[in-house]
């Protein structure tokens, strides 16, 4: 294990950690641009954006209740489990993700900053209301609200802006911690990638993906392998004897 992650870590007062979808890839979930990913199957502007939805709103909701079938059938893995335990042992501990999964919520962490929403409810496009979905998802045929709008998932497509105060907290607990994990993601989506490594020049920041990517030669160490195995020994290492 790097020794120099699990030294700062036991040095840490604060820490921050962004996750992609790798990290759920151990739960049986694809992700989005790896082999088999969603977006290698799938057209990206249809489904995930605002227009794709506007031109076949049924098309949306049948790809988005697949996926929220698939979330209710998956289980965190012990990388989640690893990070709820990490939570515990810090007082500043943030923990934002990518992912719309839940399955950081279902693993026990508690200050999680959910970046692109996620799939527990639907938003109407035309007033306030929300639903929550059931574990198949949205009926296809109660699309339309009776105020005239559309029910929608609660996330974040490309093009929308992110939930101003989750993005406000995620750039102050970035820009605060000794200590950044980067997780199981492929670091090219923004604004989210940018918490990273661009609030904070003097945390140490370690990332842990089977595979390097845009953010790799910004990081202070690398941990080539799968986050369900590398996560529990990193927390392991570290929790042990911190004072
Ligand atoms: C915004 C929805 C602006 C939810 C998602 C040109 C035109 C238009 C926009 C843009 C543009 N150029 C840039 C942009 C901005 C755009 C963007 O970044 N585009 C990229 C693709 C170029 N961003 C946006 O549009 C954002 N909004 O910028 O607003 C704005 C500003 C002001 C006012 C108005 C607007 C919104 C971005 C959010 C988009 N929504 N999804 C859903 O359907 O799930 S993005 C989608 O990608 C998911 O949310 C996903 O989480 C996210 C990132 O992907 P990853 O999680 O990283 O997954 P990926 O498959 O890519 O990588 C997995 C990684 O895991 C790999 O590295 C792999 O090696 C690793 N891995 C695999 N197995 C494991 C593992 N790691 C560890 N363990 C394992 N076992």
């Amino acid at each position: 294990m790097n020794g120099h992650l699990v030294a700062a870590l036991r040095g840490a007062k604060s820490v921050f950690v962004l996750t992609g979808s790798g990290i759920s890839a151990e739960s049986g979930l694809p992700t989005f641009r790896g082999v088999g990913g969603l977006w290698r199957t799938h057209r990206v502007e249809e489904l995930a954006s605002p227009e794709g939805f506007a031109r076949d709103p049924i098309l949306v909701w049948t790809w988005y209740n697949e996926r929220k079938a698939a979330h209710e059938r998956a289980q965190p893995n012990a990388g989640h489990l690893a990070l709820g335990q990490l939570e515990m042992a810090f007082d500043d501990f943030t923990l934002a993700t990518q992912n719309v999964d839940s399955l950081h919520l279902r693993a026990g962490s508690r200050k999680v900053l959910e970046l692109h929403g996620s799939l527990r409810e639907a938003r109407c496009t035309n007033c306030t209301a929300r639903r929550p979905l059931s574990a198949a998802g949205l009926p296809r045929d109660e699309i339309d609200h009776s105020c005239g709008g559309r029910w929608r998932p609660d996330i974040v497509w490309f093009g929308e802006s992110l939930p101003h105060d989750v993005w406000q907290k995620a750039q102050e607990a970035a820009a605060r911690a000794d200590v950044i994990l980067v997780v199981g993601t492929s670091a090219v989506v923004y604004p989210a990638a940018a918490l990273a490594t661009n609030y904070n020049r003097a945390a140490f920041v370690a990332e842990i993906n089977p595979e390097t990517t845009p953010i790799s030669n910004r990081v202070a160490c690398a941990l080539r392998g799968p986050a369900a195995e590398v996560l529990p020994q990193i927390v392991d290492s570290s929790l042990r004897r911190r004072g």
